[in-house]
């Protein structure tokens, strides 16, 4: 039986066996060989779908336990033809712990948080907002040609990174600033990278806020939307070969979840059951192309399900939940050896960058409301307070001092001078080609004979 014409043929003769369009109903115990029923359902994929109605078996002896060990596992039969439906009768619960007034939802289960954490979440979440305040205001003056801010989405930088260890190693987007920030890196070394000088770690190569730190385990933000997200696995499968207490974490936005990087991220993760937690921030818009113009699935949590990948959705604006889900993944993911997938539902209040106007593409009362009725900083403030953590005083203090220091630093930043020519050509071939040689000289004779048209504080 090596021909599937010949096994529908057999089918059709055997009399305990129903053959109705595209559906077969073997109505017997009667076990076909596996190769043979392989060949068989292959051969079906091609045919009609829309064919006659199909026909449930009415043998009182159909045998409606009958599985079959197809690869990848036993299946059971079933005589009717159904389809799995594409639409959802109930979106997938979001948890959350904190509600607007800032008060913990009565019977939400959450990880208790120090005053000393809760604290610094807070400052660091406050740093954010007045740096990036500074520094998009810095662009607009024309300081630095590019920035982009993570209004809206602080409590997914902060908290997601204070439930991590130093160990596990972050492989951003770029509107994750805060998890860098929360590791150490200094107001200095932010504006460094912004004003490209020589104290970059990226030595000026990179756009503004392309922040990356060996020291902080934090790969370099790459534009290029999604690309991060197997890097991820493939680091998260390292740590688990060398036996390390220690996850690969990746963010990116819904627009990252729409590459096909995901999609195999996802998939390998799954297979490799490597230690990574995939933290998706669904923020409704992909720069000006909304969700809904993405994917008609159920947002991206019930993508991971697809995959073979644990997944919650969680209140992105709610740092506690944030905390708590990060903290659970973080646990499961290294001890139990698998991904773990978060959607983070949020809303980005900024423009998508300094290049864009978002004002041409959603309404600003919308902006408004998640602006104040919705935001996340707010949100834990009242928390803290509730707890006696936090006053007024406290909170004019750190806002006033957190703009002069970053005022500063800024200013420091723009004054040192940028970094050696070079630097442009030095660190991808061991021993640069002759045309690269070339256009070094080239442009280090025209900055002598230009000066004028050159930033002042550039070395030759
Ligand atoms: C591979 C690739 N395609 C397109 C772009 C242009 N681009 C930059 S950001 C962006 C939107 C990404 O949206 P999302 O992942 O939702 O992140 P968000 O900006 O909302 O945080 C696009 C399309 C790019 N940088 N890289
Ligand atoms: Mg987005």
């Amino acid at each position: 039986m090596r021909k599937s014409t010949t096994i529908l043929n057999y089918l059709k003769s055997n009399t305990k066996s129903k053959i109705c369009g595209s559906t077969i109903s073997l109505c017997s115990n009667q076990s076909l060989n596996r190769n043979a029923l392989l060949t068989l359902l292959s051969t079906l994929r091609f045919a009609s779908t829309t064919s006659q109605h199909p026909s449930t078996s009415n043998d009182s002896h159909y045998n409606h336990n009958q599985v079959v060990d197809f690869p990848g596992g036993t299946v059971k039969f079933i005589p009717e033809m159904r389809f799995i439906t594409e639409s959802f009768v109930e979106r997938t619960p979001c948890y959350h712990v904190l509600d607007d007034n800032g008060q913990t939802i009565s019977g939400s289960n959450f990880v208790q948080v120090s005053e000393e954490v809760a604290v610094k979440m807070y400052h660091d979440m406050v740093t954010l907002q007045t740096m990036d305040t500074i520094l998009y205001e810095a662009q607009r003056q024309g300081r630095i040609s590019f920035y982009v801010t993570t209004n809206g989405e602080e409590a997914i930088n902060i908290a997601s990174a204070a439930a991590l260890t130093m160990d596990d190693v972050i492989f951003p987007q770029y509107r994750e600033p805060g998890v860098l920030l929360w590791r150490g890196f200094t107001l200095q070394e932010f504006a460094n990278q912004c004003f490209s000088n020589k104290y970059d770690n990226g030595k000026g190569r990179q756009m503004p806020a392309h922040y990356g730190s060996n020291k902080h385990n934090y790969i370099t933000v790459a534009s290029t939307v999604a690309t991060q997200i197997p890097h991820a696995v493939g680091a998260a499968y390292s740590l688990k070969m060398d036996k390390k207490d220690a996850c690969a974490v990746t963010y990116f936005g819904d627009g990252g979840s729409s590459e096909g990087d995901f999609h195999a991220a996802l998939n390998f993760a799954a297979v490799l059951e490597a230690p990574v937690i995939f933290i998706c921030r669904n923020n409704g818009w992909a720069i000006s192309t909304p969700t809904s113009d993405q994917f008609r699935s159920d947002g991206i949590v019930v993508k991971g399900q697809a995959y073979g990948v644990r997944s919650i959705r969680v209140d992105g604006n709610d740092a506690l939940a944030i905390y708590s889900a990060v903290q659970a993944a973080r646990q499961m993911a290294i001890s139990e050896e698998r991904p773990i997938l978060i959607e983070a539902l949020t809303y980005r209040v900024g423009h998508h960058s300094t290049s864009d106007d978002s004002t041409k593409y959603r309404p600003a009362n919308e902006i408004e409301r998640w602006r104040l009725a919705r935001n996340p900083v707010a949100r834990f403030r009242k928390w803290i307070e509730r707890n006696g953590w936090w006053n007024t005083n406290a909170e004019s203090e750190l806002r006033s001092s957190l703009r002069q220091q970053i005022l500063h630093a800024i200013q420091v930043a723009e004054n040192i001078e940028k970094p050696p020519i070079e630097d442009m050509f030095s660190d991808v071939y061991d021993v640069p080609p002759s045309n690269l040689k070339e256009q070094e000289q080239w442009l280090k004779e025209s900055i002598r004979k230009h000066p004028q048209e050159y930033p002042s504080n550039i070395c030759v």
